[in-house]
């Protein structure tokens, strides 16, 4: 009877064993990192980003590289997120693989969480500097206080070369230049461990002798008082009398060798400049929109209006971060995302130049695998069937203008 217990608790551990090694080098590459699990009506009707350029797609270690890029602040904003009257311009990234040496919104610097406007377009810059060797997905985002993170387009980018190498140099006003990646480190380690070892010290003090019985009996025997000595009182002065010194002390040294110091910068960044976003002389009407369940695309009725002096044509249809393009009319030249470019995924019945005063009505049909694989066929299990999106429509100069729609969107099954 022992001897099967005895083999089936070695094949238990055995297994778990395995279980746990495998489990350690089973590292699946994720494509995208959080949005995709995200309600899909949330990421169509919050921020839109378009126009986004990454400098680079290869970096090496303290090289730096910009994502760089517009924003439009979605009118018809959800409920439940809160408006982004205090939002950060962030980047998702696994840790600090890069490390981000600047951020702008609108030309300025935005180091804390700003103060964004609904129906407001924004343009924005994110330097960053390569810290950790690997493949990353990096994200443009933006986390809004009483939201959550609004998560962009993301896009690989591979760093070589060794991450000890990396540095990152600051100068101080005091003219001073450190190395932030390790400045003060060795200070935090001394002040730690001597603390750490003062406790370890008054602990070693008293268990030298023995610690519980002897002690308890002594106490329950009403001779609590012979347990501590007149030395022990003494020693305990000491430490006490010691601990205050060493604060007081080491708080005047520190001043003296850092005379000027600020409390930390903190506060909303209000009266970010927003875009001018010339007027769109293309007036567009969503007549109904529909996708298939399930399926890899949507459908849109749309009457449009040319109001200006130049006959257009409809290039792309974005929402989400997806781009479906009609190659026709427009080619993506900034290496945007693989998975969220469908090149050839917008199709529209007539699209041919809609000469200036005429309105036509046209069945767009915006089809793609990403559309499944992004889960924005997920929109079936949200609680608000409405869709968001930009359209880009093309003069015959190439000239572009953009109109954003907002509909109801009706699933269709088989
Ligand atoms: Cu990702």
């Amino acid at each position: 009877m022992n001897i099967i217990k005895d083999k089936v608790a070695k094949l238990s551990f055995v297994a778990l064993l395995v279980t746990v090694t495998a489990a350690m080098f089973y590292t699946p590459t994720a494509s995208a990192h959080g949005e995709k699990s995200q309600a899909a009506f949330m990421r169509m009707r919050t921020i839109h980003w378009y126009d986004l350029n990454w400098s680079k797609e290869e970096v090496t270690v303290n090289d730096t590289m910009t994502i760089s890029g517009k924003f439009f602040v979605f009118t018809g904003w959800p409920e439940t997120v809160d408006k982004p009257e205090s939002a950060f311009l962030n980047i998702g990234i696994p840790g600090p693989v890069f490390i981000r040496a600047g951020s702008w919104i609108g030309g300025q610097l935005v180091p804390r969480s700003v103060s964004l406007e609904l129906g407001e377009t924004y343009e924005f810059k994110v330097l960053l500097k390569a810290r950790r060797p690997g493949d990353w997905h990096i994200h443009t985002m933006l986390n809004v206080e009483g939201g959550g993170p609004i998560i962009g387009p993301g896009k690989w980018v591979t760093i070589s070369g060794k991450m000890s190498d990396f540095k990152n140099p600051i100068t101080t006003l005091t003219g001073e230049t450190i190395d932030l990646e390790t400045y003060n480190l060795s200070n935090i380690y001394f002040w730690h461990a001597f603390w750490y070892a003062l406790g370890l010290a008054w602990v070693v003090y008293w268990v030298r002798k023995p610690i519980f019985v002897p002690r308890h009996i002594a106490v329950e025997a009403g001779k609590a008082d012979s347990l501590i000595s007149a030395t022990d009182k003494k020693v305990a002065m000491a430490f006490a009398a010691g601990t205050i010194g060493l604060v007081a002390f080491s708080m005047g040294s520190t001043n003296e060798q850092y005379p000027v110091t600020t409390p930390l910068q903190a506060g909303l960044l209000r009266g970010i400049k927003s875009m001018e976003v010339p007027q769109s002389t293309v007036a567009v009407k969503v007549v109904d929109a529909t996708y298939r369940v399930p399926g890899r695309s949507m459908q849109m009725t749309l009457e449009i209006t040319n109001n200006g002096d130049d006959a257009v044509r409809l290039g792309e249809f974005n929402t989400a971060g997806v781009r479906f393009l009609d190659p026709a009319v427009l080619e993506d030249e900034t290496g945007y995302p693989d998975d969220l470019l469908a090149e050839e995924g917008l199709t529209v019945s007539d699209n041919s130049p809609l000469a200036p005063g005429e309105t036509r009505t046209v069945e767009v049909t915006a089809s793609d695998a990403a559309w499944e694989v992004y889960r924005l066929a997920d929109l079936i299990y949200d609680p608000d069937s409405r869709f968001a999106g930009l359209l880009f429509f093309f003069n015959e100069d190439g000239t572009r203008q953009l109109v954003t729609v907002d509909a109801p969107l009706i699933p269709t099954f088989i």
